[in-house]
């Protein structure tokens, strides 16, 4: 929880300006090319609105090159070497990975505005997602099946399903890419990779880093440019065979249509969220303010895992509420490169105005705000921690996705009911109950929709465990031996004994 410094908050000025001179061309077979209509887009600064550089644009012709090259590169060098060597070349990237993860942070932080330390503690994080993921390459067994038929040998084999896509988010672009990335390359997959247009800067890192490594060519190519080209021609691809979403569940939808009309492509969605977090009063009511804003702020709120409802029990409420006014003000704003600072910009104006219209309809709908809510008409995407007391579970603010630092605080009386509030929800990220009670909590979570929830704590993940969402939050499951898996495709061999 390296992000709750104490100070007040404001937005400070900005001082980090770095230099970029890395890679800016899409990555195919091996090779940085130019798009083939030579086009190119920029890519901003979100804490100055600076340009930063101009990435050249993937369209569909370009997205056919990289699924050529990939489809090439499955039968090529990366099938020969075996799952041994694909083991090596992983664990070699883990090696590059984590003498550079500072770099990566760096480049991450300045193109995505995510706090520097939330983006030190990821990717030095995902060191472990990259081991993990190299030690199932040589691990992953099919099984010996029981038959019932005497003279028939089963077994099953798990093989790749060959080449995949990957479409990409901005908020954790890094994180998002490699719990996909990881798995599929172990098990022996080609992928074509589509960064967000806002965020394309770490994923041409990666292609640089596994030239080093010496990953064969054309097994990773990366392909950034906008959703409705080159992000739809990835999802209606006729010979990409997996495609893996993080983003939008608007979009997620249209990735799935894309694929039920293309070629029934395996889909695997990650969406949004609006996942809670219950208050009960035996806790530290200090703690578990600080907890809630800790759920609600990291990452400036842009989290899918956000925790954007905070329900507290009755009995601790005005505590809880008095305290989470003064807690707020401990947050500072700023410069994302500064680690002094627990917040920095959103991504762009569009989330600034989305969020700052959320906060107009939260004071619109009668919800009591505690602090925050201010417009900044400043440089830069920024908007300040912004805390709601007397939210009510029909209000606006309580069942949209924000994807800003907006806490809405809502009073329950009792369990039963808290439950069936949290349920109410089409999403089902994530859910959180802080309680020192073993009962509560089995109830709490067993009784939950939610494809995470934590326990007196939040927003940890782990190489090992498997995250994904309930009903509207997403399909298949990222990380674990499910995350494995859901990159293979499993045959069934059946052999009888003379013919
Ligand atoms: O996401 P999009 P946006 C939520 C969050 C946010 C909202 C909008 O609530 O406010 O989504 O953000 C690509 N075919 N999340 O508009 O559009 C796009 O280029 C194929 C939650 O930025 O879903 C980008 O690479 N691809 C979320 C990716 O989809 C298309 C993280 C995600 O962008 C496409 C981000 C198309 N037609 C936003 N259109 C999370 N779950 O963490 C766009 N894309």
């Amino acid at each position: 929880h390296s992000c709750r410094v104490s100070h007040q908050y404001f937005v400070k000025q900005i001082k980090m300006n770095m230099q970029y001179d890395g890679p800016t061309k899409l990555f195919i077979n091996g090779e940085f090319v130019e798009s083939k209509s030579g086009k190119r887009f920029k890519v901003i600064q979100p804490s100055t609105e600076k340009t930063i550089c101009e990435v050249s644009e993937a369209d569909l012709q370009d997205v056919n090159d990289a699924v050529d090259a990939a489809e090439e590169a499955l039968s090529g060098k990366w099938k020969t070497m075996g799952a041994t060597g694909r083991r090596d070349v992983l664990l070699r990237l883990a090696d590059l990975w984590e003498k550079e993860s500072e770099e990566l942070a760096k480049l991450e932080s300045f193109n995505n505005g995510s706090p520097i330390n939330l983006s030190m503690y990821i990717t030095k994080d995902l060191v472990n997602e990259w081991r993990y993921n190299a030690g199932w390459a040589d691990k992953i067994e099919g099984r010996v099946v029981q038959s019932c038929k005497n003279d028939l040998h089963v077994y099953t084999r798990r093989e790749p399903i060959g080449v995949c896509g990957m479409i990409v988010p901005w908020n954790l672009p890094l994180w998002c890419l490699v719990v996909k990335l990881a798995p599929c390359l172990a098990m022996g997959n080609t992928v074509v990779v589509k960064p967000s247009e806002l965020t394309p800067l770490t994923a041409l890192k990666l292609a640089e880093m596994f030239t080093r490594v010496g990953l064969p060519r054309g097994v990773y190519n990366v392909v950034p440019g906008y959703g409705p080209t080159a992000g739809a021609a990835i999802a209606s691809h006729m010979r990409i065979r997996k495609v893996a979403f993080t983003g939008s569940t608007l979009i997620g939808r249209t990735v799935m249509e894309a694929a039920a009309k293309s070629n029934l492509k395996i889909v695997q969605l990650e969406l949004g969220g609006k996942s809670p977090m219950v208050v009960f009063p035996d806790v530290d009511v200090e703690e578990a303010v600080k907890l809630s804003q800790f759920a609600v702020f990291n990452n400036n709120g842009q989290l899918c895992t956000a925790g954007s409802r905070t329900f507290v029990h009755s009995k601790i409420y005005d505590e809880f509420v008095q305290k989470a006014s003064k807690a707020m003000s401990q947050h500072v704003v700023g410069d994302p490169m500064d680690p002094k600072n627990t917040l920095g910009p959103l991504i762009n104006k569009v989330q600034l105005q989305k969020v700052n219209k959320y906060i107009q309809t939260g004071k619109q709908e009668g919800a009591k705000l505690l602090g925050g809510g201010d417009e900044y008409k400043g440089q830069g995407y920024f908007v300040n921690p912004t805390v709601f007391a007397n939210v009510k579970p029909d209000m606006t603010i309580a069942k949209e996705e924000i994807f800003g630092p907006v806490q809405s605080i809502i009073k329950f009386d009792d369990e039963k009911t808290v439950i069936k509030l949290c349920n109410e929800s089409e999403y089902g990220l994530a859910a959180a109950v802080l309680t020192n009670d073993i009962g509560t909590v089995f109830r709490l979570s067993s009784s939950l929709q939610a494809g995470t929830v934590w326990v007196n704590t939040y927003h940890e993940t782990l190489a090992q465990g498997e995250f994904g969402g309930y009903k509207q939050s997403g399909i298949g499951r990222e990380g674990g031996p499910s995350g494995v898996e859901g990159w293979t495709l499993c045959k069934t061999v059946i052999v009888k004994s003379k013919l």
